[in-house]
């Protein structure tokens, strides 16, 4: 994949400071934590850990848009967001790994403290991937916009409509390398190796900025 820019081989030891929102100091996007609480909660709020993704359309602007949409969730504040990763279209639904059709994707790990249900949540991602028009006419079909589940604070949920962990997290480079840089304690460096063969990279028109600042 030759789009992928040249920090590839090193995304999977990548690390760096996580960005702050728009509007935010790095200092304060770390320091200054708010009550996640924009009206009165009713449970106490929980970290879940989203995976963002998007090869079809302008994909940059939909994962920035996606970053405020989710910070503007009822009961719910964006604490940090990965950088913007450049990924390879992967399946894994068999078991083996084969290039799926499609662009390149964009790709994003968001941690979302929030006092919505995990049912909740669910329900307001697939709102926002309708809003950004999402399609699904097929098994890992090219999208606008794919909002998962990663991780809801500790839970362990297997519902007819949702797995959490997300059942693949941990055989995808895309998701294990932007969780790993926001949340290095929940992924181990077995892990990452086992996904190291993986084509990302950092976005190189996102390497120099803040990606989340909603200027376009
Ligand atoms: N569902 C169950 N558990 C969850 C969860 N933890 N989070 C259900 C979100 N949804 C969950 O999802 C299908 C159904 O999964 C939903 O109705 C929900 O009730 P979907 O968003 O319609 O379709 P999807 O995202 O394609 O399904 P899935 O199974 O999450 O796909 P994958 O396995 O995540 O694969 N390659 C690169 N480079 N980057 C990518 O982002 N994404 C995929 C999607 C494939 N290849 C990719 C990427
Ligand atoms: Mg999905």
């Amino acid at each position: 994949m030759n789009r992928v820019s040249p920090q590839a081989s090193e995304a999977a030891s990548f690390q760096r400071q996580p960005y702050p929102l728009p509007g935010q100091t790095q200092a304060s996007a770390l320091a200054q934590p708010q009550p996640a609480d924009k009206a009165a909660a009713g449970r106490d709020p929980v970290t879940a850990y989203i995976a963002l993704g998007a090869n079809l359309g302008d994909a940059a602007a939909a994962l920035r848009w996606a970053v405020q949409a989710l910070d503007d969730l009822p009961l719910s504040r964006v604490r940090l967001v990965s950088s913007l990763y450049k990924t390879a279209p992967l399946d894994t639904d068999s078991g083996v790994e084969v290039a799926a059709p499609g662009n390149d994707y964009l790709n994003a790990v968001a941690a979302l403290e929030t006092g919505l249900s995990a049912p909740a949540l669910l329900d307001a991602l697939q709102a926002l991937e309708l809003q950004a028009g999402r399609q699904r006419p097929y098994r890992n079909a090219p999208r606008t916009l794919d909002l998962d589940v990663l991780l809801y604070g500790s839970a362990c949920i297997d519902s007819s409509r949702l797995t959490v962990p997300h059942p693949r997290m941990t055989q995808r480079a895309f998701v294990l390398v932007p969780l790993a840089e926001i949340a290095p304690g929940l992924v181990s460096a077995g892990q990452l190796e086992a996904v190291a063969h993986q084509a990302i990279g950092l976005f190189e028109d996102a390497v120099d900025a803040d990606w989340t600042d909603a200027r376009c």
